[in-house]
């Protein structure tokens, strides 16, 4: 229902975006977009890169009057630092020869890309493998995190460890201290370890990975369908966080734990109607994060990312070069230590891009009103089947 297609490479011109399927009449801005670009570019272990780059995703199209006109919407973000590239990555064929990419990386999209795509320099490849083009996705994400505000629902992200750095973190984090942490962390001690760390591995000329948490809260029951693969909302989740760069596992609740243990442990009970709160079908626990039967199911969405270190190290793996075969360091030109404050903020993106997709197919309309309607007198038909009375919709929720 809401696709996008971003295109750029990443020392281009710059991102080109397409949204297409939100209803008309959203209120959107490039500020409020601009509001997440920004919060993707913090965090420590950044490069140097992060500051030539100042990310704003101008709107060409698709908004007249601060809302969204129901026709696709297009969006530019620049690069800054295509005018230091202007040659290596010219349009045209250039009149000297430029130095070719040939040691390769192992860890990065290099020596597959290059072997499929029948190239014989690795800056064809490495130019849109390069996570730059999650810029663009965030993006995408900030829309989709707009139109899912409307339905009163929230996303937000923290780092759990970065290399073997773990928080100590129980129930709800504090968001606020999240957003204020140089790498995204509500446990201030575990905090400080971890900028130690990365500085010890920035030190060593190497990288580091870790975990990140996304919790998405105020979803409605019902998103995604058991009935066939491709609608299940976990599985469409675990697929858009395993696209971003680095990430080589995602749990849903707790996840790998749960194998361990048994159903009695593990599955969450349901509550009567007098201990339903504010929204109605509560569970006792939210071990399962959110999703049964490839549908939300009401609770707080959780889902764990795993990223591996960076794949571009100061201090270069061995490996061999494309031309001959033979032994030489992979290669390097400048890059993050660690990223996993960010990708908490690529995550949020992923997952509200998923969700926004979800609720319209859910939903539909044309018009956000007319969204709105469908979503509210679903939401009057969910309580028990005998009629009993259940907690209000979020009728009056329009902003979070
Ligand atoms: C990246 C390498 C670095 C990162 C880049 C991703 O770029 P450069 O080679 O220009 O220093 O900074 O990420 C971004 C540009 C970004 O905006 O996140 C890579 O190889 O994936």
């Amino acid at each position: 229902m809401l696709r996008h297609l971003t295109a750029g490479e990443s020392h281009g011109k710059g991102l080109t975006i397409i949204i297409e399927g939100l209803p008309a009449g959203l209120p959107l801005t490039e500020e409020y977009i601009a509001r997440d670009l920004r919060r993707r570019q913090g965090g420590y272990g950044r490069g140097r890169r992060q500051k030539i780059e100042q990310d704003w995703g101008e709107i060409r199209s698709g908004v007249r009057h601060g809302r969204t006109l129901g026709s696709p919407i297009a969006l530019l973000i620049e690069n800054k630092d295509w005018v230091n590239w202007t040659d290596v990555m010219a349009l045209e064929e250039p009149d000297t020869p430029i130095d070719q990419v040939t040691r390769l990386r192992p860890g990065h999209a290099d020596l597959p890309g290059i072997v499929k795509y029948g190239f014989d320099d690795v800056r064809n490849i490495l130019e849109r493998a390069s996570a730059r083009e999650t810029a663009a996705r965030v993006a995408v994400g900030a829309v989709a995190r707009r139109f899912l505000e409307e339905f009163g629902l929230r996303i937000h992200s923290h780092t759990i460890a970065i290399g073997d750095v773990e928080a100590q973190v129980e129930g709800e984090p504090d968001w606020e201290a999240v957003e204020a942490s140089p790498v995204r962390c509500a446990d201030s001690d575990a905090a400080e370890r971890m900028i130690a760390a990365i500085d010890d591995a920035r030190n060593a000329g190497d990288s580091l990975g870790g975990i990140v948490e996304v919790r998405a809260s105020g979803v409605p029951i019902g998103l995604g369908s058991h009935v066939h693969w491709d609608r299940k909302i976990d599985g469409r989740l675990a697929q858009a966080i395993m696209s971003l760069n680095a990430v080589k596992g995602v749990e849903i609740g707790i996840g790998f734990t749960g194998a361990r243990l048994r159903g009695s442990q593990v599955h969450d009970v349901i509550l009567p109607i007098d201990q339903w709160g504010e929204r109605p079908w509560r569970r006792a626990t939210n071990r399962l994060g959110g999703t049964e039967g490839g549908m939300t199911n009401g609770e707080e969405l959780l889902l764990r990312v795993a990223l591996k270190p960076i794949a571009t190290l100061p201090r270069s793996l061995p490996s061999a070069d494309l031309r001959t075969g033979e032994e030489i360091p992979a290669h390097y030109e400048r890059s993050d230590v660690a990223v996993v404050p960010a990708a908490g903020v690529i995550g949020e993106a992923l997952v509200a891009t998923v969700l926004a997709d979800a609720c319209l197919e859910k939903f539909g309309g044309d018009h956000i009103d007319e969204t709105l309607r469908n979503y509210h007198a679903y939401m009057k038909t969910i309580g028990p089947r005998g009629g009993a009375a259940v907690p209000p919709a979020d009728e009056e929720t329009t902003e979070v």
